[in-house]
């Protein structure tokens, strides 16, 4: 089996039979695509049209389906998903804003979905949200996304640090609570980043809860493994470093990860990564912003596939994020 990551701004007149999912960056037009898609709805930066289609291709599909609200793809050993929840659904109480409401019950549908699939690990989720920045509820919204899923997690008893899935959080302008995920019948190997301390145990300082993420995550599937890196941004330790320097931000973005892949080196089973080799995803808080960032990027990651969103990160100081991929055959399979 194999799994392969494509990007293109033509992505539905290709479609080959073998999508798994993926993912919609930019201003969507025209149709959405038969399989599950997860719409990042932001302003792309830089780039020759609206919208980037990036999809996960596999060799082996099996079947399809639309369960728990979440529309998902499978084989034999990977299922890819996408949940979109309107938070107005669900009304405050004493215990939960909506949106804290709304993020548990996103995260134990997909957990009772891949316990029915018996896909039982995650492996990758990508969440969005609006606003993730304001406060309501007397708490920044990111906050009560942290506490929400960290419920979740706990209810499934599903491990609240450690093995955890590798993960973005971020800001958008509007639209449902939307969460896309890859999971599979093999656990993940997580990777965390020496540099910083890792999310879950994060002090209370930025909010009740801990974030519930890995750093990254090496995943396999026969012959293959696939390396994820989280949402990567300008923090050491748990800090934010250069406040205000979104070109310091940049350079120290891009040491976490290359920390990250130095992980992935020590504990993968196939040749080293290294930075160039990688698809990045690339957040910009202020559009301003862009021309700094590509030209303070480019030198360090060179000639690599890049999407650069306009999109809010989880910190008010924190000024982009930066996530990636890559994948290598494994020898001798
Ligand atoms: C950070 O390192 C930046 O809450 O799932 C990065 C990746 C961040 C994932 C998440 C948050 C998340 O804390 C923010």
């Amino acid at each position: 089996m194999n799994l392969q990551f494509v990007s293109s701004s033509s992505v539905v007149s290709r479609e080959t039979g073998s999508e798994l999912g993926g993912a919609l960056v930019g201003v969507p037009t025209g149709s959405a695509p038969a399989w599950p898609v997860q719409r990042v709805v932001a302003p792309l930066l830089g780039a020759n049209a609206p919208v980037v289609g990036e999809t996960w291709l596999t060799d082996q599909l099996m079947t399809s389906g639309h369960s728990e609200g979440i529309a998902w793809r499978r084989s034999n050993g990977l299922l890819y998903g996408v949940i979109e929840l309107d938070e107005h659904d669900f009304p405050a109480t004493e215990k939960a804003s909506p949106l804290q409401a709304a993020s548990e019950e996103a995260y134990r549908r997909i957990f009772r979905l891949l316990d029915a699939e018996q896909l039982p690990y995650l492996w990758r989720v990508w969440n969005y949200l609006a606003e993730i920045n304001v406060e309501t509820y007397a708490l920044e919204r990111y906050r009560q996304f942290n506490i929400g899923r960290q419920d979740a997690f706990l209810e499934c008893r599903r491990g609240t640090t450690g093995n955890v899935p590798a993960a973005c959080a971020i800001g958008l302008a509007g639209g449902p609570l939307s969460i896309a995920f890859l999971a599979g019948d093999t656990p993940a190997v997580p990777l965390e980043n020496p540099r910083q301390v890792s999310a879950y145990n994060y002090p209370a300082d930025y909010g009740p809860r801990s974030p519930t993420f890995s750093r990254g995550a090496l995943a396999y599937l026969p012959g293959q493994e696939i390396l994820f890196i989280s949402g990567t941004a300008s923090i050491v330790g748990h800090q934010t470093v250069f406040p205000g320097d979104v070109a310091g931000q940049c350079r120290e973005s891009v040491a976490n990860i290359q920390a990250v892949i130095g992980e992935a080196n020590r504990l993968g089973r196939s040749g080293p990564y290294s930075l160039t080799e990688l698809s990045f995803r690339v957040y910009v808080r202020h559009a301003g912003d862009f021309p700094v960032v590509r030209e303070t990027l480019l030198p360090l990651i060179g000639n690599a596939e890049i999407v650069y969103v306009q999109a809010d990160i989880c910190r008010h100081d924190l000024l982009l994020e930066i996530e990636a991929m890559a994948s290598h055959l494994l020898e001798g399979s």
